[in-house]
């Protein structure tokens, strides 16, 4: 049996909290993998104050010194990488290949923003006024709030926190209940990396309460979420309510469209990279397809045979490709939404209704109608909803008709179709010839409709607009 890992609070510069939640492994529910503190609104109180008398030191660190913090961090974090990717399979469920690469990202996020130590943070203008000079330089907003989800429970936290520290905030963070672990690695490694007391502090708990007073706080001046688009929806109107600033990053229900003109075996593993990476749970995964009639067959073919290659079981396990679902919760949602397909008249080609433990098979769903639930809600499991369009136009014109707007995707050899598609897509975020889900770590990432709050974007130059605003200063000489 292996003994559990202990999450802890960072609050204030100190690892905190007593072991009182059990977080089970999803592979063996028998086994606690992590015990984490279960914070209060008052832990809450003290961690926002630590950072806000932790915050302006930290902004007047030269800008290289708080890079070369974060570059540490990254190092740290890499010695430990077969540690910390084995602690996220256990809480979150995973293959050992999938934490890995998550591990790896959250060490190239940090490098990223690490390396912006020594990047240009403003410009210089010839002023209209004579023996001026006018600059513009990036203020941080002060104290962040972050909240993050389970599916990528290192990933996710570094990418928001890196761009917040490397502008000069402290930040409060109250990561996913079912994934204490990560997001304490990810503390340690920034602790240990010599990041001064109180700029970056952890609260693990609930949303209800850990969640709740964060953003409630007035002291926290910007928010950044990736969740549910309920929750998200409920944190904009808190955090508009004191016109403090907030990112969302929520649900997405993306579509691919599969033209004629594709090449059948491409197509399928594209979807199936989309669809069934993750176990689906990812809110960039492949959830809907539109598929012209000359190519249906042969795509469906291929497609079928990708899925019925998974090896579902414990991600630990060498010989697994596919983990389990997080959670029973997560269970329920995905045996519902397609016993609800299979009851409105869809057949499944590959998959079923039901589990083995928490092992899902990958489902592949066809004669869906375009406004059922399966091809209208997001499922976050590894289920792909095969809808049947005439032609292009009128797969694209099905595709755009959703809530949401995150990733979409096109499988096509011609150039007329990928730019076309490029052009009218709707989404924030468009792959041709390539998985829904799967971002570098370096460009923007955001969504448009539903899926986003469609004001800033995450990760890479642009992420830093988030965490700051822009100051000018005209400056006469005489
Ligand atoms: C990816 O597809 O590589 O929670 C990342 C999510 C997204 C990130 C997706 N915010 O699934």
């Amino acid at each position: 049996m292996t003994t559990p890992a202990l999450a802890k609070h960072l609050i204030g510069g100190s690892l905190l909290g007593d072991p009182e939640k059990e977080r089970r492994n999803p592979a063996h529910p028998g086994e606690v993998a992590v015990l984490s503190p279960s914070g209060s609104a008052a832990e809450v109180d003290t961690a926002i104050s630590a950072a806000v008398a932790a915050q302006p030191a930290w902004a007047r660190m030269p800008l290289p010194a708080r890079g070369a913090i974060l570059l540490k961090a990254a190092e740290i974090l890499r010695e430990r990488t077969p540690q910390v990717a084995a602690d996220l399979v256990r809480e979150e469920g995973k293959t050992i290949a999938e934490a890995t690469g998550e591990v790896g990202r959250a060490i190239g996020v940090l490098q990223f923003f690490g390396s912006l130590g020594w990047a240009s943070t403003g410009s210089i203008f010839g002023s209209a006024i004579p023996g001026t000079t006018v600059t513009t330089r990036r203020e941080p907003i002060g104290v962040v709030g972050l909240i993050t989800p389970w599916n990528f429970p290192i990933a996710i936290p570094a990418w928001k926190t890196a761009p917040a520290l490397i502008s000069g905030n402290a930040v409060v963070m109250k990561p996913a209940e079912l994934t204490p672990m990560s997001a304490t690695h990810l503390a340690v490694a920034l602790h240990e990396a010599g990041l001064p007391d109180g700029v970056f502090n952890v609260v693990h708990g609930s949303g209800r309460i850990v969640g709740d007073a964060i953003a409630r706080d007035p002291r926290i001046g910007a928010l950044s979420f990736t969740g549910s688009t309920a929750v998200g929806l409920g944190l904009e109107k808190t955090l508009q309510a004191r016109r403090a600033r907030v990112q969302l990053e929520m649900g997405g229900k993306n579509g691919v469209l599969v033209v004629d003109d594709a090449d059948a075996r491409r197509a399928a593993q594209v979807v199936a990279a989309g669809g069934f990476s993750l176990t689906g749970q990812a809110c960039t995964a492949t959830s809907r397809v539109y598929v012209t009639p000359g190519i249906r067959e042969a795509f469906l073919h291929e497609l079928v045979d990708l899925a019925g290659g998974y090896a579902p079981g414990d991600g630990l396990d060498a010989a697994t490709t596919m983990g389990p679902v997080v959670s029973e919760d997560q269970l329920r949602n995905d045996v519902s939404a397609v016993q609800g397909a299979l009851d409105g008249g869809a057949r499944l080609l590959t998959g079923a209704a039901d589990a083995d433990g928490l092992n899902f098979a990958p489902v592949v769903a066809v004669d869906v109608d375009h406004s059922a639930p399966i091809a209208t809600d997001e499922i976050f499991g590894p289920v792909v909803a095969v809808i049947d369009v005439p032609d292009y136009e009128a797969g694209l014109a099905a595709l755009n008709d959703s809530p949401y707007g995150l990733t979409a995707g096109i499988c096509t050899t011609s150039l007329k179709h990928a730019s076309d598609f490029a052009d009218r897509v709707q989404a924030g975020v468009v792959k041709v010839n390539r998985p829904t889900s799967g971002l570098d770590l370096h460009v923007p990432f955001g969504g448009v409709k539903e899926s986003s709050s469609n004001t800033f974007r995450e990760q890479g130059h642009t992420a830093t607009q988030f965490y700051t605003w822009e100051k000018t200063t005209y400056t006469g000489v005489e």
